[in-house]
């Protein structure tokens, strides 16, 4: 196996290997950088708790500029103005009271100023504002009711609540107005999601198997889907021209189809989105039907022990 022959294919193989993999590296780098000139904030304006996050992240931003500036200039001027010359002798200090005491309770300003604002700011993100209209698609309830503290519900109670379960490796949204008495009865839908502009939509997330993660960046914050327990977000977009369309991608490595495991949320005018879920029931219903035919024939031919009931 080891003879002289084999080994230039080897080789070979190996080199373009290589080659192969030099140009993801270069692509993978060149991707984020070019992203990054472009933007450094979060993606924001679609939603007033995405807006605040954003609002949050500028402030610290500034902060960090200002002191990363005053820290590398200081260090920068020190460089240049003590370096070394011939025959100079350093100075031996040791210690500086006043200095110490000055850069101490400076941090700890900085701290406790990020912190007010960071209070003053969290409300808005995690506590839903009223809806901006009054329309159909809104109840005092919908969907199914659970205890949890993280439950937040907007001033006046009114909702668009919608189920948000992660399952390996798709999203499902579950609506209210559901016909069923399952937890997941229709209407429901997969991977895109159909929200109302204007509307506080309020999602209660979970998961069926493992520990997912909702995130659609521009609509706010990340927030875990976890078998058995609850957890509560919320978004509410306004009016648009044009159409609006939001990405997410689950956010927790949740098994080898994670990377497919996309989110898209589309936002129409509340009577569109009436239109769309009243057709979306239909269709389902009409499905429904055809499977229970399908299920009756099959019965039919090969037995009611071939029927795999759901
Ligand atoms: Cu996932």
């Amino acid at each position: 196996l080891g003879s002289a022959h084999q080994t230039t294919p080897v080789r070979g193989a190996v080199r373009r290997a290589s080659f192969a993999l030099g140009a993801t590296l270069l692509a993978a780098l060149a991707a984020p950088a070019g992203a990054l000139a472009f933007r450094i904030t979060p993606l924001s304006g679609h939603s007033p708790n995405a807006n605040r996050i954003n609002t949050l992240y500028i402030v610290t931003l500034v902060f960090a500029l200002i002191i990363f500036v005053a820290v590398e200039g200081a260090l920068a001027y020190a460089v240049l103005r003590f370096r070394a010359r011939k025959g100079a002798v350093a100075a031996q200090i040791h210690g500086n009271t006043r200095l110490e005491i000055g850069w101490t309770v400076g941090a700890a300003l900085v701290l406790v100023v990020l912190a007010i604002v960071t209070f003053v700011e969290l409300g808005g993100i995690i506590n839903p504002p009223n809806s901006g209209i009054e329309g159909a698609g809104l109840s005092a309830g919908g969907g199914p009711v659970y205890a949890s503290l993280e439950r937040r519900l907007p001033p006046n109670g009114k909702r668009l609540e919608i189920n948000v379960v992660g399952r390996q490796y798709i999203w499902q949204f579950v609506y209210p107005g559901g016909t069923g008495r399952e937890q997941f009865a229709p209407p429901y839908s997969y991977e895109k999601l159909v929200v109302p502009t204007e509307t506080t939509v309020v999602l209660n997330v979970t998961a069926a198997d493992v520990v997912h993660s909702w995130w659609v960046p521009e609509l706010g914050g990340k927030v875990q889907a976890v078998p058995g327990y609850h957890n509560f977000t919320w978004f509410k977009i306004p009016r648009a021209s044009g159409p609006q369309i939001f990405h997410g991608q689950c956010a927790s490595l949740c098994g080898r189809g994670h990377a497919r495991m996309i989110a898209t949320v589309e936002a129409l005018p509340p009577a569109q989105f009436e239109a769309w879920l009243a057709k979306q029931k239909q269709e389902l219903a009409e499905a429904d039907a055809e499977a229970a035919k399908a299920r009756e024939t099959l019965a039919a031919h090969s037995g009611p022990e071939a029927v795999e009931h759901p």
